[in-house]
């Protein structure tokens, strides 16, 4: 429809910047947070923490206390660097809190 169509050849060659686009959706890194077994922090306290700051129900928060319990480490959850860290921190804050010795870590998936 009244388009005037030219060869591409060397007298009228096909420009233009070539943009070669790949999906930049990079999944960010995760991370694990750790807890572990000491003989003083109660496992009440324990269970009760996995609830509150990991979204874990009663039986699966006592599940995991056991497996500390007797494994002497355990894994509340996976999360994002950032995540993780705030975990962390309110594990510790409140068992300092209490006096309790419990400890969790971050470690790299
Ligand atoms: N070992 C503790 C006790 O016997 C209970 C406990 C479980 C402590 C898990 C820490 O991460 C922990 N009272």
């Amino acid at each position: 429809m009244g388009g005037t169509k030219r060869p591409n050849n060397e007298d009228n060659p096909v420009t233009g910047v070539v943009t070669k686009t790949r999906p930049r959706t990079k999944k960010p890194a995760l991370y694990k947070v750790l807890m572990l077994n000491d003989d003083y922090t109660p496992m009440e306290f324990v269970v009760h923490a996995l609830q509150r700051f990991f979204g874990k129900n009663h039986e699966e928060a006592v599940r995991i206390m056991l497996h500390v319990h007797q494994r002497g480490v355990g894994i509340c959850g996976v999360y994002t660097y950032e995540v993780a860290e705030t975990k962390v921190n309110q594990v510790m804050d409140l068992a300092r809190q209490h006096q309790h010795p419990l400890q969790c870590t971050i470690e790299k998936e």
